[in-house]
């Protein structure tokens, strides 16, 4: 490797022209309740950095593209130079995008900035630009097997101080609904090592879900945002529709009403609701939320740290977005780690065209793994003020939990036609 020739490195940090090198890079898999893939990136100054590379039911891909692609050529360089790195990664290898691929660089780019962060002596949202807000509002997940167990749901989010509450409910005549849990309180869509297989039906949705809006609105008033996920199930003009029978209930956001492959979708939706549209969970990069943002089809993007390159990438979405007076809207499930968490929380701090961040409660055992400087605040996320993004993993507790090998979900029509999950 003819890059960088770096001299012998210092006994003290050095924040300005000295050298410094990336001495090694581990991935960490654990499975505290779920799977989780971890990069730690160490330093000739002793100084570390980690960052998430989880991709739910297919994380030995990003595993081996990280052990086997992308380690390799992080020996020996300047941690300090994150975004030649990224453009290193991105560009050099020649194949762009995709979810492995970016997933790969995040990891690495989030340990980047954490290692930044930490020589900066800053926590990771001084370094960003400084804080926007003093606090980050989530939204937490209320579900139920029916309208009436969802209602008292988000009730119990209502009391827990929660500003804003994702309704998702089952839906009678369907066995399993997306978004219900079977335990009450974590929802964990990977169950099983083969796809569990379920069935969807479009009418049966369509007739209940405005219900379910309906009385929550009767019941608790208009003084909350309520959000629901539609999780790509239906047609754009069933998207219209749905969109035009909820506005009477002022939604936050109607997410990923239909699969946004085809970004053009969006614009029949958005001809026919003003229900605000929020999509991008499954995003990886700009180029796959560019026409949706400029053409002001959606509300929200919904793409985040893990998912889309990190920090260097996801930054310049969002200026993009603000362009267009698209806000963001952060992707939190549990399998997103807290590593993912608690970067997205410095981003949300800094970012001036913040909307909502998602947070679901990660397992006591997660916690334990990866114990972190944030914290929940009567209906708001704070970061902690620790150099760095403030997240760490307990390498001898991980690995006490093996990889457990775990699949999502797969729909079928009532017919057997597979369907969107
Ligand atoms: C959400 C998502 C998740 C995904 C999950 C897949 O809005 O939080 O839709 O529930 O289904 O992240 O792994
Ligand atoms: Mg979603």
């Amino acid at each position: 490797m003819n890059y960088p020739v770096n001299p012998p490195s210092q006994p003290d940090l050095d924040r300005g022209t000295g050298s410094m090198k990336i001495t090694g890079a581990r991935v960490i898999v654990t499975c505290p309740g779920r799977n989780f893939v971890t990069l730690k990136i160490e330093t000739d100054q002793g100084v570390y950095g980690i960052g998430d590379g989880t991709m739910n039911g297919r994380e030995k891909a990003v595993v081996a593209y990280l052990e086997e692609h992308i380690i390799p050529l992080l020996i020996g360089r300047d941690p300090r130079r994150i975004e030649d790195i990224w453009q290193y990664l991105y560009r050099g290898a020649y194949w762009r995008r995709g979810p492995v691929t970016m997933r790969a660089i995040a990891a690495v780019d989030v340990a980047l900035w954490d290692i930044k962060a930490k020589m900066a002596g800053m926590p990771l949202y001084d370094l960003l630009g400084g804080r926007s807000r003093d606090r980050v509002m989530v939204y937490g997940h209320a579900n139920g097997s029916d309208i009436a167990h969802t209602v008292d749901e988000v009730g119990r989010y209502i009391s827990e101080g929660y500003k804003a509450i994702r309704a998702q409910t089952g839906i009678p005549g369907l066995d399993k609904a997306y978004g219900i849990s079977k335990d009450k309180k974590f929802y964990e869509p990977a169950e099983g090592e083969l796809p569990l297989e379920t069935v969807w039906d479009t009418r049966k949705y369509l007739n209940y879900v405005p219900q379910l809006f309906d009385k929550l609105r009767d019941t608790y008033g208009f003084d909350h945002h309520l959000l629901h996920d539609v999780h790509h199930r239906l047609t754009p003009l069933e998207a219209a529709q749905l969109g035009k029978r909820l506005e009477p209930y002022s939604l936050f956001w109607m997410e990923d009403s239909t699969p946004a492959e085809n970004q053009e979708a969006f614009r029949l939706i958005r001809q026919h609701t003003t229900t605000p549209l929020a999509v991008g969970e499954i995003f990886n990069t700009l180029w796959d939320c560019k026409d949706l943002i400029q053409n002001q089809l959606i509300d929200y993007i919904r793409t985040t740290i893990v998912s889309a390159g990190g920090l260097t990438h996801l930054r310049r979405i969002a200026d993009f977005a603000s362009v267009w007076q698209v806000r963001t809207g952060s992707h939190g499930a549990t399998d997103l780690s807290p590593v993912t968490m608690g970067t997205a929380l410095h981003f949300d701090t800094w970012v001036p065209n913040f909307g909502i961040q998602e947070y679901m409660r990660h397992t006591p055992e997660t916690d334990a793994v990866f114990p972190h400087d944030y914290r929940f605040d009567d209906g708001f996320l704070l970061c902690g003020e620790t150099p760095g993004h403030g997240v760490d993993i307990d390498e001898a507790l991980a690995a006490k939990y093996p990889y457990s090998p775990k699949q999502l979900p797969v729909a079928r029509l009532e017919d057997g036609t597979l369907w969107n999950w």
